[in-house]
């Protein structure tokens, strides 16, 4: 199959798990981590009927997941990171912005994504060298300076000790652009981005599947994914900081005005 064909499919499968999300009751809630640290029984069955249907169309296929204890190997020929409700505390609160996310990689590169927002019924996709779109019409990331943008960032509430330098970050660029936004789900932050709704996001502790499918979208789009000081953002296990950037002016903007917080 290629990164096309199987993107198609990540779509597909995502539409059928957001009607699991849109009717979602009895929300159970489990720990994980911490209290800000959670799991639904939502989740796990969104990952297992993405699991389910990605492994039907693409049956050598390994899998990299947020409610999976076993980590497959990033450089597998063929790989799904899966992140099935990202802004699961806006899901337990009723907060209607969450999405599911699937990101598809061969040999430690990824080559399509999906990014289903079912509250809205957005979905955005793109294919490596292809493209990104929002329900099928291309997305570009807009033309603004920082000045004159809007910027996303998330508060990495599994670790507080970053809690300084994120909302030293968040202040400086609330005094550098048009306005923040704090609104819980890293890969919808990222494809604002990309849709040229925002000029910028940042955020200090991601895990790969908050983020792996929209920095390609936002690649796709005309925009830059890095690591927050600039350098180039790896597919790797650990926990990484992100900054997407509309432009690698507005990136330049972004680093050149938080240098002394870094
Ligand atoms: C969330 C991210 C969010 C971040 C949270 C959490 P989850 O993903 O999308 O931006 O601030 O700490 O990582 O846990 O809801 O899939």
């Amino acid at each position: 199959m290629t990164s096309n064909e199987i993107c198609t499919v990540m779509q597909a499968a995502e539409r059928k798990a957001a009607e699991l999300i849109l009717h979602a009751h009895g929300v159970m809630t489990e720990r994980k981590s911490g209290a800000r640290d959670v799991v639904t029984q939502y989740d796990r069955a969104v990952q297992q009927l993405l699991m389910d249907e990605l492994r039907a169309a693409v049956p050598e296929a390994h899998f990299f997941c947020e409610e999976m204890n076993e980590r497959e190997k990033l450089d597998s020929p063929q790989l799904f990171i899966i992140d099935p409700i990202d802004g699961t505390m806006n899901f337990v609160r009723g907060f209607s912005h969450s999405c599911i996310s699937v990101a598809y990689a061969e040999k430690g590169a990824v080559q399509a994504a999906a990014v289903c927002n079912p509250y809205l019924g957005e979905m955005f996709h793109a294919v490596r060298g292809g493209g990104a779109f929002l329900n099928g019409r291309e997305i570009r990331t807009a033309e603004d300076e920082l000045a004159n943008s809007v910027v996303c960032f998330g508060t990495a509430p599994y670790r507080p000790d970053l809690s300084d330098k994120t909302f030293a970050l968040a202040r400086r660029m609330f005094e550098k652009s048009l306005d923040v936004r704090r609104e819980g789900t890293a890969e919808l932050d990222l494809c604002s981005v990309a849709a040229g709704r925002a000029g910028l996001y940042f955020e200090l502790d991601l895990s790969l599947w908050d983020y792996a499918a929209g920095a390609l979208i936002v690649e796709e789009a005309g925009g830059v994914c890095r690591r927050a000081d600039g350098s180039p953002l790896a597919l790797t296990a650990e926990k990484s900081t992100v900054v997407a950037a509309a432009s690698e002016s507005v990136l330049a903007d972004y680093l050149r005005e938080t240098a002394d917080l870094r």
